[in-house]
């Protein structure tokens, strides 16, 4: 192990100095969050050291360059992370206890940077931790937006937002780099001047108005190797740098418009997951990040590099969904106004630095500007974009002539919309999906004309998570227990936990794996109790779902099911029935009326069951409030079950299902996603798998013939747990509650085809699956050896894998070794 300078002594002592120089306390008068706060600077300061060494390295060897754009860094914190990283964990915790605190508690104390909504925050910032880990130079590039996601509150069973002030006591890992600032250009207009020199036109941006941004850093660290990369998330700040004439009241409504502006870009999150709301605020947002990043990238490439031609030999950037798509134009911008580039040699440039990593299929979720919104806010990137559009037209002419059809559905301008999938296609050299059943529908549905057109740039790179936080963190004690048995290289090299495979019919450690769960449940079950209210017995089954409230992830088949069993209960006392914990954690976007009514519902079905003294504590529904990255390590650590249960098509991959899986939780799911490929490692028969199938579902899609009012009319356990959510049984008598529910479920004369995620068509089959996991779980060794194979065969799924597959086959980066 490298020397990673703790020394205990030496931390006491800078513990202490720091909550003197901060406080002017001594560290028995200190409160815990002020202890957070001098530990972390003590932390920050060892990765100081190792973050300038890494620059230092860098320098010296000129590694490629790949900058992960994203809206969304869903990072979670940072104190407990970076001490696993940087090995010392274990010392801190006893150098802590030494001086009377709990590193639990400290960790604590620091907010959750939630600067993203779901899996696709969350997967950009397991990506960042397996760059940094493999010595790969990386920036992730995003905003820091002064609140992040919402808080949720649940009152009266409704979900209710809290703004998150996550730079309230300020943050300790970040670093304000003012010296980095950019100008970035909103509105106006376009003047063009012909320069007869050079025989060309000029295009000069005037009448704008425009913020600073301002960069600042956080400190990623790579595990057990001194790297340290950089997540540089912009601020905006007004530029006010002239004379504010009292007499010019332009200067002066200037000057507040751009105050106005800078304060507005970066003020929150959009709380909107696999949702496109088409605000203008949103636009803005994604230009300001696009452009300060762009413009730094460049500036940062000449500083060492003479030609720009040289450009896609040492960057890449990476467009995470199309949110930053707006990096083609701008690049294109950079290259043709500002360096005097052509057209021709700009494009060459520009498509092979882009590439574009594609998380949806769903049809709300796709970007599209209307023009007008877009040309006035961003002239000449809009120009730019319509000449890109008029090339790429003429392309799709000359491969299929006469064929209009072709230009409809493929053009990046059509019907007054900007389509920013179709420019992140062209514009780019890479497309890929994030599972191989995602890739697969791309390139025969969504995208067809385009990978028609381009199939080899069309690729899949299956999502991975990182087990540095989601195992050695979130849950040491299984960590421990591995390490015992196979040795620690799975923390780099997870694909060694197959190694675990021969201890899969062994009764010692199928006992020690399932006392290790069981921890694991108390610990949760005292989270439920001091944070819910709720009494929940670890002793049975723990069935989890926790990701974004969707429809399409139906949670509302899980509680319909739950309502169903209940019903079940309560007809036949005496049929044998293993107790079972329902566990949800969801947030909803704040305008999304439909998940919002389905918290309302769980909680409603939960108040009722839960004071049920009838049913003898069998069945207990817990919505565990405010899910976010903190609790769900904890969470993960804790589930017997992970439900993955979304209309097969819908989930491009999903990452939760890999958390669950990697701490033993076998899956219970459609073949959705990477579902697909958890079933394929760990075998069929180590996992519930039930529902339609992709095919069925878009073969539904496509040509009809579904109809939900059979499956009323002909199953009475359907049929009675449909009625219940209009009788008042859930709903204190009140029949209206719940009706918009019913109605999607049965309704055709609603926009959208009834009950549009199929869940009357799966019910049936997803409680038969469920009946199978409660007899799995009945043969203790049975379930001791599916839950322990789901550990020892989850190593595809770490984000070490996905990383390493981007930079083979996409990104081509060097490797960098500190002290090489
Ligand atoms: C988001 O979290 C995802 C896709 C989106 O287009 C947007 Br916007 C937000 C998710 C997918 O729903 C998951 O299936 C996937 O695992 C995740 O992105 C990471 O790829």
């Amino acid at each position: 192990m490298l020397d990673n300078h703790f020394k205990k002594e030496e931390f006491k002592e800078s513990v202490k100095e720091n909550v003197k120089m901060l406080y002017r306390k001594t560290i028995d008068e200190a409160t815990q969050e002020q202890v957070f706060q001098a530990v972390s600077l003590a932390v920050k300061d060892v990765i100081i050291d190792n973050w300038l060494l890494t620059q230092k390295q860098y320098e010296k060897d000129d590694p490629k360059i790949v900058y992960y754009l994203s809206m969304e860094f869903l990072m979670g914190r940072a104190l407990g992370n970076n001490l696993i990283n940087l090995c010392a964990y274990n010392e801190v915790k006893e150098a802590l206890d030494e001086l009377g605190f709990d590193l639990n508690v400290i960790e604590d104390q620091e907010p959750d940077p939630a600067l993203g909504n779901g899996g696709l925050g969350r997967l950009a910032a397991c990506f960042l931790d397996s760059l940094a880990t493999l010595g790969y130079c990386a920036y992730g590039c995003g905003i820091r937006y002064h609140y992040g996601l919402f808080k949720q509150k649940i009152e009266n069973g409704y979900q209710v937002e809290v703004p998150d002030n996550w730079l309230k006591n300020g943050y300790p890992f970040e670093l304000r780099r003012p010296e980095y600032a950019k100008e970035v250009k909103f509105g106006g207009y376009v003047r063009v001047e012909y320069d007869a020199a050079t025989g060309r036109n000029h295009f000069i941006q005037e009448g704008y108005q425009s913020v600073r941004a301002i960069p600042y850093d956080m400190p990623i660290v790579g595990y057990n190797n001194q790297i340290v990369n950089t997540l540089r998330i912009w601020d905006a700040e007004a530029i006010n740098d002239f004379q504010l004439d009292l007499f010019d009241k332009g200067e002066y409504h200037k000057a507040v418009e751009q105050e106005n502006l800078a304060k507005n870009i970066v003020e929150v999150l959009y709380p909107n997951d696999n949702h496109y709301a088409g605000k203008e605020l949103r636009l803005k947002q994604q230009y300001f990040f696009i452009s300060a990043s762009i413009q730094a990238a460049i500036e940062k490439f000449k500083k060492s590099h003479s030609d720009l031609h040289d450009l896609p030999k040492k960057v890449t950037f990476q467009l995470n969904d199309t949110h930053p798509t707006m990096t083609v134009a701008e690049l294109m911008r950079i290259l043709v106004d500002e360096e005097n580039m052509t057209w021709e040699e700009a494009w060459d440039i520009t498509t092979h630095t882009c590439a574009y990593t594609n998380h949806t299929i769903m049809a709300e979720a796709l970007e599209k500007w209307p023009i007008e919104l877009f040309s006035k806010l961003l002239p000449r990137v809009y120009q730019i974009i319509e000449e890109i559009n008029r090339r790429f037209l003429l392309e799709i002419q000359s491969k299929y002539p006469g064929d209009q059809e072709k230009i409809r559905k493929m053009a990046i301008i059509y019907d007054g919309q900007v389509k920013m999938a179709h420019l992140a296609i062209a514009g780019g050299y890479s497309v890929n999906g994030v599972a191989q059943l995602h890739t697969e529908i791309l390139k025969k549905q969504e995208l067809k004309d385009f990978y028609e057109m381009y199939p080899e740039k069309f690729n899949n790179k299956t999502n991975g998570i990182t087990q540095r936080r989601f195992l050695l963190h979130g849950n040491p004690l299984l960590a421990n227990w591995i390490t015992d048995h196979i040795g620690d290289g799975w923390i780099t090299n997870l694909p060694e936990l197959s190694k675990l495979k021969v201890y899969a019919d062994d009764k010692k450690a199928q006992q020690e794996f399932m006392n290790i769960k069981h921890q694991n449940k108390v610990r949760l079950a005292k989270y439920i109790l001091e944070h819910n209210g709720i009494e929940v017995n670890p002793n049975s089954i723990f069935d989890v779902q926790v990701k974004r409230l969707h429809e399409y992830k139906r949670q509302l088949m899980n509680i319909l099911h739950v309502m169903y069993l209940y019903n079940k209960i309560k007809e036949h006392p005496e049929m044998p029935f293993y107790p079972r914990t329902f566990i949800f954690g969801a947030k909803a976007a704040a305008g999304y009326r439909r998940a919002k009514q389905t918290i309302k519902l769980i909680n409603a079905v939960a108040d009722v069951i839960n004071n049920d003294k009838s049913i003898d504590g069998k069945l207990k529904v817990v919505f565990i409030e405010n899910y976010r990255v903190s609790n769900a390590e904890m969470i993960f650590a804790a589930a017997d079950v992970s439900e993955q249960i979304s209309t097969a098509s819908k989930e491009a991959s999903g990452t939760g299902n890999m958390k669950f899986m990697l701490n033993g939780a076998p899956t219970l799911g459609t073949m959705d996603g990477a579902n697909v490929e958890i079933v394929e490692e760990v075998g069929a028969e180590n996992a519930f798998i039930f529902g339609l199938s992709s095919d069925e579902v878009i073969n539904y899609e496509n040509n009809g013939g579904y109809d939900p009012m059979q499956y009323f009319n002909n199953d009475p356990d359907i049929r009675n747990v449909l009625m219940q959510l209009i009788n008042g049984t859930y709903s204190g008598g009140d029949f209206n509650m719940f009706r918009e529910i019913y109605d999607s479920l049965l309704n055709t004369n609603s926009s959208d085809r009834a009950d549009t995620y199929f869940i009357l068509a799966d019910f049936k089959s997803y409680a038969a699956a469920q009946e199978k996991v409660e007899e799995a779980y009945r043969d203790e060794a049975r379930w001791a050896k599916m839950a322990l194979l789901n550990t020892a065969c989850s190593g595809k799924f770490t984000s070490d894998r996905t990383i390493q597959q981007y930079v083979d086959e996409i990104w081509k980066l060097d490797k960098v070794v500190i002290g090489k």
